[in-house]
């Protein structure tokens, strides 16, 4: 049976919002953005109430994430928020020894290897995800008719940290293990799906309107190991959430994204999600081509897009910036629907005035 979320207030509903208007294929009031990262160090007001605050120390005090959450929608009138955590909060809460290190990422005290290493792991519980609930409750109490987004990262990009033990390029460790110890993986990626799949129902039963499942480093696959190690365990993290209603009774949006996923995006869609990003390497005339052009099992072709604006031109003369963004709009409308956003993340570099231009810019033009 479906399972219909606590946000039924119809003066708190987000249904008619233009971001979830448009994840459902539907022509919204004005075209709907958001940036990934767009909390964060480019924002003053940001770095001002991180001061002497650990990264992850800041995403489980329930008030500062809010409060972070809130300001990049007060400052730009983005169509929505995106929960102020990392992907790696889940691992923390579940007892796994993580740290956000600045300037480098998650650095895990000990990587995952091995069988007993995963068969070690600790289960997320329910009264750990308490802080998680407190910051949603508190932040879409703020947002009123604003949709706040939820997220979890995908199996394949959290066990690429934990078995490498913090960042790489290449993902060599977990690519390896898929194929040298496939059982070991297979475990692994399942704690994983589990994991992910726990903290981001939590975001959307405390009240988030939508989620996003961020496989950042897909884009390191072949699409047979794609297919064959990776699809399978995201397709089980969205199966955590698929059953969620929201206040209009249909079925809670889910995002899917990655980077340089331009030959596994259809395969990455028939792991379920609704609605697919897009990165900036790919023209979104191009996605929408390739979905529609190899309908899935369940016979899906075209979905609603999001992205893709290429975060390089943030910090590129207006006049070059303004065209990019006129022709990501224009390519967007051959889609069911389309969220604007960056093909990745806001560079902390970017001066915070040319992103509220980049939405005012985006509100002015047709739906
Ligand atoms: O001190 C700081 O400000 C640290 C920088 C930072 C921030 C602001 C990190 C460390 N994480 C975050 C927040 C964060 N992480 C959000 C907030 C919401 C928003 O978008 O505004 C989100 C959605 C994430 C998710 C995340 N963390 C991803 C997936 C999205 C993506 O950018 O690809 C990934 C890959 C991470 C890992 C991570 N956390 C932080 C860093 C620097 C990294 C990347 C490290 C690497 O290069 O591998």
């Amino acid at each position: 049976a479906d399972h219909p979320l606590a946000t039924t207030d119809p003066a708190w509903s987000t249904a008619a919002s233009p971001l979830i208007t448009a994840y459902r294929g539907g022509i919204p009031s004005r075209t709907p953005v958001w940036f990934m990262r767009q909390a964060g160090r480019s924002l003053p007001e940001y770095r001002r109430v991180r001061e002497g605050i650990g990264m992850l120390e800041s995403c489980l005090k329930p008030e500062l994430a809010s409060e972070i959450t809130l300001q990049p929608v007060r400052r730009h009138d983005v169509d929505a928020a995106i929960f102020f955590s990392d992907i790696v909060v889940p691992l923390r809460l579940a007892g796994v020894d993580v740290d956000i290190v600045p300037g480098t990422g998650p650095v895990l005290g000990t990587a995952v290897r091995t069988a007993e290493d995963v068969a070690a792991l600790p289960e997320l519980s329910d009264e750990s995800l308490e802080p998680i609930h407190e910051a949603v409750r508190l932040t879409v109490a703020e947002l009123g008719s604003t949709p706040l987004i939820g997220f979890a990262g995908a199996p394949f990009t959290v066990a690429a940290y934990m078995v490498e033990g913090g960042p790489s390029r290449d993902h060599l460790g977990p690519r390896t293990m898929m194929h040298a110890d496939p059982e070991t993986w297979d475990a692994l990626a399942t704690w994983a799906a589990d994991t992910a799949g726990r903290f981001l129902r939590a975001q959307l039963e405390a009240g988030a309107s939508a989620g996003q499942l961020f496989d950042s480093w897909a884009g390191s696959l072949s699409l047979a190991d794609y297919e064959r190690f990776v699809q399978p365990h995201s397709a089980r993290a969205l199966a955590h959430v698929s059953d969620l209603v929201g206040a209009d009774g249909q079925s809670v949006p889910l995002v899917h994204f990655g980077t340089g996923t331009s030959e596994i995006l259809p395969a990455m869609r028939d792991a379920g999600a609704a609605v697919m990003g897009v990165d900036y390497r790919l023209p979104l005339g191009e996605a929408h081509r390739r979905l529609g052009a190899s309908p899935g099992p369940d016979g899906r072709g075209a979905v609603p897009l999001q992205g893709n604006i290429d975060p390089a031109l943030l910090d590129a003369p207006w006049a070059v910036l303004e065209a990019h963004v006129r022709e990501v709009v224009e390519s967007g409308r051959v889609a069911p629907g389309h969220v604007v956003n960056l093909g990745h993340g806001v560079p902390p570099g970017t001066d915070p005035e040319v992103l509220t231009r980049v939405v005012e810019l985006i509100h002015s033009l047709r739906p």
